[in-house]
Formats: structure tokens, C-alpha cells, sequence
């Protein structure tokens, strides 16, 4: 479904008086707005192809119609997501979930939806129908070579699928890990997964980054082998200068503090990138900021201010891996990832608010009740009509969701796609 230009200007207008009427309070109550709309316009985030089909647990799964059949629709629905808030304008891929058949058909295809390739995903999660050995026991860090072999291989695949379509990054997540204990030399384990990693970087072209995504537990209840931020770390660091963490906000242990591992991951140059989403008690990929919204603020108050030795608003434009990772098992796929863009866009523009000079001053003089008053004074100010300006300006809608309702988009892709399809991923 393609929406035109002029069914969001319409509905713009409608909007209009009640937008300026926000915005211009808004204009006047916040120091550099045109700078923070700025950044806005520029900030992009990806979405990931598996997340645009309904979700499901162990227990059901709930499919609402209307889901991508295949890597094109799916290219179109992140395009219809991108036409709505132009803040979408990448797409991360899963293999071999999303095998292109024609690489440059897909790519003029998203290059006509305005959209980039973002990182792309191996998966050695899962047995494939038609693949030789099994996972069942891990995959780089397997006992057995062959199998080894196999995982390393299905990597460089993945790279090549990359570069045939223009991404410069591959995203390595391993279930990798143990459920019992004794069942795993920790060691072993962790040297196979390293020689195999190594293996797969050496595969990477010149311009290419590798991201090493780290998860507490789950499938492996016992031990994961990349489980958290210091074993990523540690495999990035002796990889090279092209390897980094990648943050998944539901990959950790309840209550850790993630945005102190981000500083530090900056402060080390390797962080990576982010899958953002959220949750309240595991790996739970709830929709960004629904849960916890001061997390995700305090994460791009370290982002924007935490690591310039002058505390100088950091530029976050490029340089960083921006994707969702969620899975939407009772909402509309499309809604839910528009909430998520938008919340992603809120947290970034609060953190802009923070006078980090004043911060710091606080900091230094150990003014810890100044320092608490600047940071939640910026976390409490309403930036939705800064947020909806900077839409408005790069030609998107005030209000994607009510665009999305209004021209009932779900029911145009099931009369399209019909009501019993099955997007491929989790
Ligand atoms: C997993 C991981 C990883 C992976 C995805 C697959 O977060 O990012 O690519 O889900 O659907 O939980
Ligand atoms: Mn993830
Ligand atoms: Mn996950």
C-alpha cells in the first residue's frame, strides 16, 4: 500500500492550528530548538524485518492479517512506516529468513521506499529444513568442527547477502550456551566461539563492522556464551578494530544499569549499536519505552552527553547501529513499531534538553539534588510537538497513527495479502 504525499499533507492540515499552538509554547520554553529538530529530522532508525509479522509465545501465537508474504512486502511496509514518520529509513535483515532472489530488484525496490539496508542477521538459532548438521548443542562454539564449519560458513553467506544489497554491518547473536551445569567447558566454549568469530571477521570487507549481541539467558538457561556485556566486550576487543558490542535492552539480568554500560561501551569506542525495545521481567521485546521510559532517556543522556570530555552534545546521527528488535504479539505489527520509533525520537529529543555544563558543575561540586533536578527537569518536559515539528518539517505526518487508523491500513493489506499469512521470523 503506497500512502500519497497528499493524504498526509490533508490530514496535516487538519491538524495544524492545534500543532502550532503546542509547538510555538514549546518554541519558547526550550533553548536551541531548531538545533534539536535538526538532529530529529537527521535521526534514523532501523526496522527489523522479522518484527513486522505478529509475534507469539511458546504457548500461541495471535496473527492479526494482512502480514508480508515475502522480503518485498516487507520492504513495503517498512517504506509505509518511513512515509509516515521519515524516520524509518533502513531496514535489518534476517537470514535466512530474507533471502533476496534478485538482490538489485530489492534494492531499487527500498531505494524507491527511501530506505537503506542496516545490519544484516545470521541465524544459527535454529535448525534449517535442509541443513546438514544440528544446533541442538551450540553453533561456533560446538565441540564438534563440522558444525563449527557449518555456523562459520552459513556467517560469510550472510556477509555476501549484505554486500549484494549495500549493508555494512552483520549482527551475530548466538544462542549459544549451556543448560546445565557441567555440561559445558566454560573455556572451550568461549576459545571455539572466539576462533570461529575470527574466522567470520576475517570474511568482513574493509568497511564493514561486526556486532557481537550479548543475552543473559534463554534458550540456554544455564550459561550463555556471549551472556553479557564484558564477554562481548572481551570477544570485540580481541577481534579487532571492526568488532563492537551491541546492546539489546532485554538481554540483561532484572535491574541492571544499561546506561552505565554504554558510557563505558563509548568511553572504550565499542559500542555498536542498539536493538531497543523493552521490558519488565526477561527478554520480553515489548514496545520501546513502554515500560520503562526513564531508562531509555537516562541511555541517550549517556549517548548524547556522557562521553565528550567537555560533555559536548555528541553527534549520533551515523557512526552507531539504530534498530528495533521487538516482537508485537498482541498489537498491530505497524502501530507498535511507530510507537517505538516515536518513543525512541522522545527519549533522544529530552536528552538534548540536559544542560550538560550545569550537569557536570553539579557533579563536580557533589550537588547531588542539582544534578538530579537537571537531569529530570529535561526527562519531564513534554517534547512531543518538538518531536511532531521535526516530522512535520521532513514531510511526514503530525500524527502516524492516527493516519494509519484513519485510512484503516490494516484492513487495505489484508484485502491485499488476506487474513491468513505468516511473515517469516519469531
Ligand atoms: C533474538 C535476538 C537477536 C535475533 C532475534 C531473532 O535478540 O537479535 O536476531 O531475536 O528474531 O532474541
Ligand atoms: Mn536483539
Ligand atoms: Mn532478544
Amino acid at each position: 500500500m503506497i500512502i500519497s504525499q497528499n493524504i498526509i499533507d490533508d490530514h496535516n492540515a487538519k491538524q495544524m492550528a492545534k500543532h502550532k499552538t503546542l509547538f510555538d509554547f514549546a518554541k519558547n520554553e526550550t533553548e536551541g530548538v531548531e538545533k534539536i529538530i535538526q538532529r530529529l529530522i537527521d535521526f534514523q532508525v532501523a526496522i527489523p524485518s522479522w518484527a513486522l509479522g505478529t509475534g507469539g509465545t511458546r504457548f500461541g501465537r495471535f496473527p492479526g492479517g494482512g502480514e508480508p508474504r515475502s522480503l518485498e512486502e516487507k520492504i513495503e511496509d517498512v517504506g509505509l512506516l518511513h512515509k509516515l514518520n521519515k524516520t524509518s529509513g533502513a531496514i535489518s535483515l534476517h537470514i535466512p529468513w530474507d533471502i533476496p532472489t534478485s538482490p538489485k530488484e530489492i534494492q531499487t525496490l527500498a531505494a524507491q521506499h527511501g530506505l537503506a539496508f542496516d545490519a544484516v542477521n545470521s541465524n544459527t538459532f535454529q535448525d534449517q529444513p535442509d541443513q546438514a548438521l544440528t544446533y541442538k548443542f551450540g553453533s561456533l562454539q560446538n565441540v564438534n568442527k563440522a558444525i563449527r564449519k557449518q555456523a562459520i560458513d552459513h556467517n560469510i553467506e550472510v556477509i555476501k547477502h549484505g554486500i549484494d544489497l549495500g549493508s555494512k554491518s552483520l549482527t551475530v547473536w548466538l544462542s549459544d550456551g549451556s543448560c546445565f551445569p557441567g555440561q559445558l567447558n566454560f573455556r572451550k566454549a568461549f576459545e571455539n566461539t572466539l576462533e570461529s568469530l575470527q574466522e567470520i571477521y576475517a570474511a568482513l570487507p574493509s568497511d564493514w563492522k561486526l556486532f557481537v549481541e550479548y543475552k543473559a539467558f534463554e534458550p540456554n538457561f544455564y550459561s550463555m556464551t556471549v551472556g553479557d556485556w564484558g564477554q562481548s566486550h572481551l570477544y570485540a576487543s580481541k577481534l579487532g578494530e571492526k568488532a563492537f558490542t551491541l546492546v539489546d535492552l532485554g538481554h540483561h539480568l532484572p535491574n541492571a544499569n544499561i546506561e552505565q554500560i554504554v558510557s563505558l561501551l563509548m568511553m572504550e569506542g565499542k559500542l555498536g549499536g542498539f536493538h531497543f525495545n523493552d521490558s519488565k521481567y526477561g527478554d520480553d521485546d515489548l514496545t520501546v519505552g513502554s515500560i520503562n521510559p526513564y531508562q531509555l532517556f537516562l541511555i541517550f543522556n549517556e549517548l548524547t552527553h556522557g562521553t565528550q570530555p567537555n560533555n559536548a552534545p555528541f553527534e549520533l546521527g551515523s557512526g552507531f547501529g539504530w534498530m528495533i528488535d521487538a516482537s508485537h504479539n498482541i498489537k498491530d505489527p505497524l502501530e507498535d513499531l511507530l510507537q517505538s520509533v516515536e518513543a525512541i525520537m522522545v527519549a533522544y529529543a529530552q536528552s538534548l534538553l540536559v544542560d550538560s555544563k550545569a550537569l557536570e558543575d553539579a557533579r563536580e561540586s557533589n550537588d547531588v539534588v542539582k544534578a538530579q533536578e537537571i537531569i529530570q527537569a529535561a526527562y519531564r518536559t513534554d517534547v512531543r510537538p518538538i518531536v511532531a515539528e521535526a516530522r512535520l518539517r521532513a514531510g511526514a505526518a503530525l500524527s502516524p497513527i492516527g493516519i494509519f487508523r484513519d485510512l484503516k491500513v490494516r484492513n487495505v493489506l489484508i484485502g491485499e495479502r488476506g487474513l491468513k499469512t505468516v511473515a517469516t521470523g519469531l
